[in-house]
């Protein structure tokens, strides 16, 4: 059921109604996931009101070290409290990000996660106080669910200063593609389709506040095919001419973006290429009118996160020491979320379209430096913040162009 580019949206959405109603999808897509994700489902319970008891303990990221980047100091121009969306905050990145903010003060987090037990533990881990968080069910895999959330989100009356899209999953080592209920592959739908959508449903709401509004999503290295991390080592980020996502949305069995055989670790770095074209998107076509400062970033090589569940063992136990002392790219969970703290409040990160990187690493820990000054390689620990440079197709206009006008399709915007 090929559709050329130039079916109307319509005719588009008609073709997709129709596989639904045959069933294909369903039908010829693996559901075992589907099981597990909605088991998860069942424990999440939306809107938490944090009646659990709070722990006195404050956790070690908050604790055992003073703040690196983030200080209270460099959030002193704001003049109230910001409300700041954090998705996937109850894990690597996102979890040391809500650290840093906490350890800064002056930040109500709202975690968007999809597991809400899992966040409220973290919560009581870092000792957030209680007033200073809140907890709101979102599944990525599900385009009902970020209605849900926003609907929710909007019911809590919180003016919104800072959306943070961060959340991703990584699917290197599975044979086959896994779909969500909505019918796009894992990774395109979570780490960006739905955040896409997030961000264009928070927009207006994010456009209100007058407390320096900012929109993020976490970019990186390995999506950005200009450097060492992502241009020397395959599969390279590459979303062709989009022509896989356009199946996709006719409801045809694609699972890579550009149309290609499925290979998981290049759904991955598509994602996050699609993640930061994205961002440039915003920037060019809302900047302007709304204010909002719109980045993308690359907080380094978080090497010990959860990202790698699905890698074995002995690479998860030698990848940190391969980015310590070969790299240089490494860096700790609790540098990376006082990184992406900085480009949520820091004055340092207030240009709008930029996509953040740290310069050092190679340097500092690793015994040769893969860094060429700072580009190629960027991202290691002890670094400064600097304007990273994407990669020309992250920059093709025409391809950005329609990367928006199909993720709007996907979503149903049109
Ligand atoms: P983690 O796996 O630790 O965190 C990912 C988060 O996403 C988790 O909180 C997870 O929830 C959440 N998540 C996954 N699937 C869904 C879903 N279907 N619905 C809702 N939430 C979901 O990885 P990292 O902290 O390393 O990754 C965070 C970000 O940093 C990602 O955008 C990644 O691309 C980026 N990044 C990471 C690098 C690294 O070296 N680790 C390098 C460059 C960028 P749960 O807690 O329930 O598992
Ligand atoms: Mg990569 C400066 C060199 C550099 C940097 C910054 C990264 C970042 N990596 C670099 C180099 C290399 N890596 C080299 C030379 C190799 C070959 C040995 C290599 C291999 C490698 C693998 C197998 N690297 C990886 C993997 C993964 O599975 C990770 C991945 O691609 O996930 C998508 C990964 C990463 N390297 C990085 C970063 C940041 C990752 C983590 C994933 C991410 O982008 O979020």
């Amino acid at each position: 059921m090929a559709v050329s580019m130039k079916t109307t949206t319509n005719a588009r959405v008609q073709v997709k109604q129709q596989a639904s109603r045959n069933g294909r999808i369903a039908a010829a897509r693996p559901v075992a996931k589907h099981v597990s994700l909605s088991a998860r489902r069942q424990v999440a319970s939306g809107l938490n009101t944090n009646t659990l008891a709070k722990a006195n303990v404050r956790a070690s990221i908050s604790s055992k070290r003073s703040p690196l980047v983030v200080s209270a100091s460099i959030f002193s121009k704001k003049d109230k409290d910001r409300t700041v969306i954090i998705t996937g905050a109850s894990s690597g990145l996102g979890k040391a990000t809500v650290a840093a903010l906490n350890n800064a003060g002056g930040h109500h987090i709202v975690m968007a996660v999809r597991d809400a037990a899992k966040a409220e533990q973290v919560a009581q881990e870092l000792g957030l106080p209680a007033k200073s968080y809140s907890i709101l069910e979102l599944q990525l895999d599900s385009f009902e669910s970020v209605k849900t959330f926003v609907r929710k989100f909007k019911a809590t009356g919180r003016q919104l200063d800072c959306l943070c899209c961060n959340a991703a999953v990584y699917l290197p080592n599975q044979p086959v593609p896994t779909f969500t209920p909505d019918g796009y592959e894992e990774s395109v739908q979570v780490n960006h389709l739905s955040h896409f959508l997030l961000c264009r449903l928070l927009m207006a709401d994010l456009a209100k506040s007058k407390n320096d509004p900012r929109m993020i999503i976490v970019g990186s290295i390995t999506g950005n095919t200009n450097t060492v991390g992502g241009g020397a080592v395959a599969p390279f980020a590459n979303l062709g001419d989009l022509k896989g996502l356009e199946a996709m949305i006719d409801g045809e069995q694609k699972s890579m973006m550009d149309g290609k055989e499925y290979w998981g670790a290049k759904c991955y770095k598509d994602s996050k290429l699609a993640n930061m074209m994205t961002v440039l998107q915003l920037h060019d076509r809302y900047h302007e009118d709304t204010g909002i400062t719109f980045s993308s970033m690359y907080p380094g090589c978080i090497a010990e996160t959860a990202l790698f569940r699905q890698k074995r063992g002995w690479f998860r136990w030698f990848f940190p020491i391969f980015m310590k002392f070969v790299t240089g790219g490494y860096v700790s969970q609790e540098e990376a979320g006082e990184r992406l703290a900085q480009v949520v409040s820091s004055e340092d990160c207030s240009e709008s379209g930029v996509y953040w990187a740290w310069n050092g690493g190679a340097k500092t820990v690793g015994w040769y430096d893969f860094s060429m000054g700072g580009v190629r390689g960027a991202g290691g620990a002890g670094g400064k913040v600097f304007k990273c440079n994407p990669s020309a197709e992250c920059r093709d206009k025409v391809l950005g162009d329609k990367l928006w006008e199909l993720s709007e399709e996907a979503v149903g915007m049109t």
